[in-house]
């Protein structure tokens, strides 16, 4: 697991060269933005659960064979399955976004990830469409100018959706 510092530490270190002027520049504009950053998660972290419930029946909603009997998402014990599966999407989304690198949600939740939905007989193209509709919100929630010092978060808006979209490309 990596974060944007260590990252560049190891990409240089794997070379035997001290850091570039390209990678101290990306840096120090990310030290220089970093209350964005922590705004950005802080304000995800804290609204996760209507995050995950919204986009939950947005799915069930567009989906409605899923919570049909028979569905990947019927019974309780599946809708638990299923929301604390987008849960541990979105929090990873948030580690990485925190971290500035996606290799923790790679590593600790993405790798395997379509070979176990394959398993359960989970449509991944479904917990696709729930990953998209979090991101959606997320990105709202996150770039709202109201109550909050204003500045162009486009960047980082940017890289949050990257998040999201690696996770659902690893499922789709
Ligand atoms: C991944 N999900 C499920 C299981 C695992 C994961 C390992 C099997 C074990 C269990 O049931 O708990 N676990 C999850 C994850 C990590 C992890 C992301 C990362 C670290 O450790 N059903 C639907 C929707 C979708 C869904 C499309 C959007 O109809 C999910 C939610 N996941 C779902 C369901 C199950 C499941 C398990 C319903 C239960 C499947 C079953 O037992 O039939």
């Amino acid at each position: 697991m990596l974060d944007a510092f260590a990252k560049v530490v190891s990409q240089a270190d794997s070379r035997g060269e001290f850091l570039s002027n390209e990678q101290l520049d990306a840096l120090s504009n990310m030290v220089k933005e970093g209350n964005k950053r922590l705004d950005t998660v802080n304000r995800i972290t804290s609204n996760a659960s209507q995050i995950v419930t919204d986009a939950a029946r947005a799915l069930f909603e567009e989906q409605p064979q899923l919570i049909a009997p028979g569905g990947n998402a019927y019974t309780n014990r599946r809708m638990a399955a299923c929301l604390r599966d987008m849960e541990i999407i979105l929090r990873y989304v948030t580690y990485s976004m925190i971290a500035g690198d996606a290799s923790v949600l790679d590593d600790r939740c993405l790798n395997g990830l379509r070979e176990t939905y394959q398993a359960l007989g989970t449509p991944g193209s479904s917990v696709a469409v729930g990953v998209q509709k979090m991101k959606d919100t997320a990105i709202k929630m996150a770039n709202d100018p109201n109550g909050i010092t204003k500045g162009d978060c486009s960047q980082l808006m940017s890289e949050l959706g990257g998040y999201f979209d690696r996770a659902a490309a690893a499922v789709a």
